[in-house]
């Protein structure tokens, strides 16, 4: 078996689970965030500078890969990995989520969604079966369903007719798979901030037996409440014995109760886009590193982080370069802001173990898990 998931511990008073997943390129232990590497490239970071921030598993994108440099590059280079340097487990997103976010003219219909490229203005046709065919040639690890996430505040039909239609565009997803033997497929549950449609989509996709499940349709954008309640209720639906990933999300907090809930597995883009925009992330804050106030404040970022930033620099310099608009102080705040999240999660791995979580993290779960 290409993929396993060994679940080693549960925590004794909320869902939270410490695994170990095995996928083709290594293991992944759970929880975990995931950096994003959209373009493959984590924005900032060479993949040696990826591996000490204790990331063991990246993101990258269809959409984005499909429009530059196209799957045939990345194919002809001998896939994602070699192309971009990265030996370790790489997960692609399906793209579908990407089209309703950021392209213009998109429209859905039952075959699949049209849009305009965003770089020529031609019409590019995304199904679930390109979609896949183009996951098949990007060659990660991980391929995401091909789904339909609609906005956060649509209503009961709208968003019901679209967890059908992820269901549908699902079985189509699974036929259209030419390499299940290396390349595990992840299922979407969709059904926006309806428990009915969660837990009816979560019904329709045990049997499928996959490898994965993915939470998608979550914070598009709903009060931080709903988001909590729809985690908390969809999670605890998902098999025990296979990952579990909630897609697009990715602060403390959020992590921080969505572990509590059975979630494994996460990513955001907050880490480095901070990072590009002179932020850090310490301690559950966000600094603006611009600011006077580390000017002449000689001490590293945050005295306990073991990144190479907080060992080598202090905010003062960190504070010069990003008034500079050096491209270094950019860099380091992304390493260090990488770090800083996947510590967080690992953190967490760690106190569950050791029966802590809820004690250790009580700060962070007082509004979730009260
Ligand atoms: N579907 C897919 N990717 C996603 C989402 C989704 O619903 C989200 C929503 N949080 C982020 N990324 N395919
Ligand atoms: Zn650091």
């Amino acid at each position: 078996m290409v993929f396993s998931f060994q679940l080693q511990k549960k925590c004794l008073h909320t869902q939270a689970r410490v695994g170990t997943w095995s996928t083709p390129h290594g293991i992944v232990e759970t929880p975990r965030f995931m950096p994003v590497g959209t373009l493959a490239t984590v924005k900032g970071l060479t993949p040696a500078q990826l591996e000490t921030t204790g990331a063991q598993m990246i993101l990258a994108n269809t959409y984005h890969l499909h429009l530059q440099p196209g799957e045939k590059i990345v194919e002809a280079a001998g896939g994602l990995h070699s192309f971009m340097g990265w030996n370790g487990p790489i997960l692609t997103d399906s793209g579908g989520f990407q089209v309703f976010s950021l392209s213009k003219l998109r429209k859905i219909r039952e075959i699949g969604v049209t849009f305009r490229s965003p770089r020529d203005g031609s019409i590019i046709e995304l199904t679930p079966e390109r979609s896949i065919h183009i996951q098949n040639a990007l060659g990660a690890d991980v391929i995401m369903a091909f789904d339909e996430c609609p906005p956060g505040d649509a209503d009961y039909d709208a968003v019901a007719a679209a967890t059908d239609r992820t269901y549908r565009w699902l079985e189509r997803c699974i036929k259209a798979h030419q390499r299940p033997q290396d390349q595990g497929l992840f299922g979407i549950v969709q059904g926006g901030t309806y428990p009915k449609l969660r837990s009816d989509a979560v019904s329709a996709l045990i049997p499928l037996d996959l490898p994965g499940y993915a939470i998608g349709g979550v914070s598009v954008g709903e009060e931080p409440a709903l988001v909590r309640d729809i985690v908390k209720f969809t999670t605890p639906l998902l098999p025990e014995s296979k990952p579990r990933y909630l897609m697009g999300v990715g602060t403390y907090k959020e992590m921080a109760m969505a572990i509590a809930s059975g979630i494994d597995l996460f990513d955001c883009v907050i880490p480095t886009r901070f990072g590009r925009h002179g932020t850090a992330l310490v301690r559950g804050e966000r600094w603006n590193l611009k600011n006077a106030r580390f000017r002449e404040d000689f001490s590293p970022l945050d005295p306990e982080c073991p990144c190479y930033v907080c060992k080598n620099f202090s905010r003062a310099y960190l504070n010069h370069l990003v008034r500079s608009r050096e491209m270094l102080g950019y860099i380091l705040l992304s390493l260090h802001n990488v770090t800083e999240l996947v510590r967080f999660t690992q953190r967490i791995r760690e106190a569950i173990l050791n029966d802590s979580f809820t004690e250790e993290f009580a700060d962070w779960l007082k509004e979730d898990f009260p």
